[in-house]
């Protein structure tokens, strides 16, 4: 039977609604859907292959446990579970609670059941030891949130489809398509800005896609943004652009941010960052006299020496200049499902409650920082991690230091992952129990309406059927979190009565919850008959999903600080101001260049290069360096090339490239596949290097401890021995 189901994409943040067609149960056709009133049709590359990740003959059916010889073999699900429960209870009784950690990878992103179920299974665990991509990602964006605003989920958003001037710092949204920033086809928002005669400039040390299309082009030093922007932010208070009257209104704590301002030195930040004085002083009148402006940064800010702090500058000047909650500025939406009351009531969300055993690092909303697991595995100790799970992540290629943590994972007593695919990671797992593939589950996005740029809802139902004996993500979760004596709502008095409720025949499902959330939340029926208000029957009667409208002008609807005021001045953030204060220098080694990430249209993070239709044409894993930098060095363009860091040298290969900022190179993460060559065919074919091989996890950002991944000191020099010994078209190998 042919029919097309309508189905929110799973694979980036931009939430396009797709439509795909199935004939006799196989996906045989996925466009654009045309009538979603979010997306309008758009899609990209990588949502036309979302079904040839089901259609994968290398994606896993079954779970696989390691053999006596160390291969891999099918294992049923009853005896892997049994073995997996068993052997942590042990573990956890013999080394204590702690012994166990959990890292958790970007797509649970995209996946509410495994969103509800992630604190039910580390309520079960109970470890201190938490890990995920937020370190290598979003830790700076939330801490803001949660400090500024009451709650990471309670962040503005530039309003672009009614903004007028969007200065873009660290961010590369033509390629990646938005990041805490939900906008589906923002290459075409972004053009549409410009044609109404708004203005684009781009932040960012190499010209990159959007760089190229906007209307200028600022390129600054890898890790300068800080300095650029409180430069930015004094150059308002110095000029009288600081729009007081709304920052009395909505904000506490603006003297002593201001005080501070004033001793922000400009010309210490354009030799910081390598922009002229002039030229910053001019972006912010330019920005301050826009009618309707806006300032977001991203992955390049975030992922820096001074990731937190530049996060908070940014939103700074949307502040100072009265953009905070203003059509065209930085707005908040208003979610259908709204998950910052149940984090405030369940306490979920904090800063710097425990620390790191090793290095005594804060957790951040939950997390300690990526960079140190690998030494909480090696170091010897009470509370040393003897176990790991990962949950659809990556560690091995996306944390810093991978060479590491690859060779810490060997000392683990034992590691289960869920996950799709036999990876650079998985493949160091005792057990590895594999989902079915999302199309196969009904899909409801819970985070990103907290970051969309305008308010709608909308519900998934699944595109075809597992597999016979195939689980959902949630499943594998739910089993694991009950087998260690926990439950779904993470809580005893609330998972006492559901385990009741199973013997009587009775499943918990992450749907049941989200439709008591949908309810109740801010668009809810309340459970009244009579209400036009929402519910999940409501929102599966709607195949495009329910447009809520733009968002709305004001702050009291997210700003849950008391008094609904926006807090300016944090201490964590101030004593990062007081320090950063002090030095306003950006240094980097004499001799160094500097290393900075990139992304790709066809990629995704470092787990879609098995997919033929995007692992297709050149190699793409290359170094870009600028012609100046490679006739110093003596490095030509194609060549494999040396590349050394301070826990890493490996053989690279350059392409020449103008657009790079003399001084600095760029390497895409996410490559590495040479050890997947039995497991992921496609993948093996293009490996590429691992950018993760130079970065370093001792060396992290002061705040949260995120990642330093741009502004790596590197040198770069000729292959020893010539590069000329080498054939024509030699493949990068992983050092
Ligand atoms: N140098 C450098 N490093 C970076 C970055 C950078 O810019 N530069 N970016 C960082 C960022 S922003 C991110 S988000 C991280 C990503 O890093 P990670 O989250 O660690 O890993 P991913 O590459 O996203 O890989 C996702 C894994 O999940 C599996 N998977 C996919 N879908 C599902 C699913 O539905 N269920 C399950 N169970 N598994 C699934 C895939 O097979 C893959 O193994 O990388 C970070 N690392
Ligand atoms: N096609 C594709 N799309 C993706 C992904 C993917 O892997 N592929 N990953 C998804 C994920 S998980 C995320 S988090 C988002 C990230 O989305 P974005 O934040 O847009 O990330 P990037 O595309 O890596 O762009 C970051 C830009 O920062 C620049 N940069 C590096 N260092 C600095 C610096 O010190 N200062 C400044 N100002 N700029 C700097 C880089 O040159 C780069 O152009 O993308 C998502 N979308
Ligand atoms: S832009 Fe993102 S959400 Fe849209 S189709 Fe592409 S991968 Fe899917
Ligand atoms: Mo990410």
């Amino acid at each position: 039977m042919k029919q097309t189901i309508f189905r929110t994409c799973t694979l980036c943040e931009a939430t396009c609604g797709l439509a795909i067609d199935v004939d006799d149960g196989n996906i045989v056709n996925v466009r654009g859907d045309e009538d979603d009133p979010f997306s309008r049709g758009y899609i990209c590359a990588k949502g036309v292959a979302i079904g040839a990740v089901h259609a994968d003959p290398d994606r896993l059916r079954q779970p696989l446990r390691r053999n006596e010889r160390g291969d891999f073999e099918p294992v049923g699900w009853d005896e892997a579970f049994a073995a997996i429960a068993t052997r942590l209870r042990a573990i956890q009784a013999e080394h204590g609670k702690d012994a166990v950690a959990l890292y958790v990878g970007n797509p649970i992103i995209h996946n509410h059941g495994a969103l509800l179920l992630r604190q039910s299974l580390m309520n079960a665990l109970g470890s201190r030891n938490v890990y995920s991509a937020s370190s290598q990602d979003t830790a700076p964006r939330f801490v803001t949130n949660y400090y500024l605003y009451g709650s990471a989920l309670a962040g503005p958003v530039p309003d672009i489809d009614r903004s007028d001037y969007l200065l873009c710092i660290g961010a590369n949204p033509y390629v990646s398509n938005g990041s805490a920033w939900t906008a589906p086809d923002l290459k075409g928002r972004l053009r549409a800005l410009r044609q109404r005669g708004g203005k684009l400039v781009v932040v960012d040390p190499r010209r990159s896609e959007t760089a190229r299309e906007a209307d200028e082009h600022i390129a600054i030093r890898p890790g300068g943004d800080v300095a650029l922007l409180f430069a930015m932010a004094a150059t308002l208070v110095d000029e009288g652009l600081v729009d007081r009257e709304r920052v009395a209104a909505q904000t506490r704590g603006w003297d002593e941010v201001e005080s501070r301002l004033r001793r922000v030195d400009r010309d210490a930040a354009a030799a910081a960052t390598g922009i002229e004085r002039g030229t910053i002083e001019r972006l912010a009148r330019d920005f301050a006299h826009a009618k309707q402006g806006v300032a977001y940064s991203r992955i390049g800010v975030c992922n820096n020496r001074f990731g937190t702090l530049a996060t908070y500058a940014t939103d700074l000047l949307n502040i100072l200049t009265g953009r905070l909650g203003r059509v065209g500025g930085a707005m908040f939406p208003r979610p259908a499902i709204d998950l910052v009351p149940l984090a405030r009531v369940a306490e979920m969300e904090g800063h710097g409650r425990w620390r790191s055993r090793v290095r005594g690092l804060p957790e951040t909303l939950g997390d300690l920082p990526s960079g140190c697991l690998a030494e909480e595995i090696e170091t010897p100790g009470p509370g040393q991690v003897r176990a790991l799970i990962t949950f659809a992540g990556n560690p091995v290629l996306s944390v810093p230091n991978t060479k590491r943590l690859r060779s810490a994972l060997g000392q683990l007593e034992l590691m289960v992952s869920i996950d799709l695919y036999v990876n650079e990671t998985t493949r160091h797992a005792d057990f590895i129990l594999p989902p079915a593939w999302s199309l196969a589950e009904e899909h409801v996005d819970i985070l990103f309406p907290a970051f969309s740029v305008r308010n709608i809802a909308r519900w998934s139902p699944p595109v075809v059927e597992p597999a016979a004996g195939e689980r959902a993500d949630w499943e594998i979760l739910l089993e694991l979190t009950e087998r260690l004596g926990g439950g779904p709502m993470g809580m005893p008095v609330l998972d006492a009565p559901l385990r009741w409720a199973k013997g009587l025949g009775y499943r918990w499902n992450p749907t049941a919850t989200l439709d008591l959330l949908l309810r109740l939340g801010p668009y809810g029926d309340r459970f009244l008959p009579w209400s036009q208000g929402l519910n999940m029957k409501k929102l599966k009667a709607a195949p495009h999903g329910i447009d809520l409208g733009p968002l709305e002008e004001g702050t009291a609807h997210r700003v849950c600080h008391a008094g609904g005021r926006v807090d300016l001045a944090p201490t964590s953030l101030l004593t990062a101001l007081d320090d950063w204060l002090g030095e306003q220098l950006n240094r980097g080694a004499a001799g160094t260049l500097s290393l900075i990430g990139r992304r790709d249209v066809r990629t995704n993070n470092s787990w879609m290069h098995n997919i033929p239709a995007l692992a297709a044409g050149r190699d793409r894993c290359l170094l870009l360096v600028h012609p100046e930098d490679a006739a110093r060095v003596g490095v030509g363009d194609d060549d494999l090339a040396e590349l050394e860091s301070r826990v890493h040298t490996g053989q690279v290969r350059v392409r020449l490239s103008t657009d790079m900022m003399p001084g600095v190179v760029s390497l895409p993460h996410g490559w590495g596949h040479a050890e997947t060559e039995p497991w992921q065919r496609v993948a093996a074919q293009q490996p590429g290097v691992s950018a993760n091989d130079w970065t370093d996890d001792q060396d992290l950002e002061a705040v949260v401890g995120q990642s330093i991944l741009n502004g790596v000191a590197v040198r770069l020099r000729p292959l020893p021995g010539s590069a000329q010994t080498l054939e024509d078209g030699a493949r990068p190998t992983p050092g």
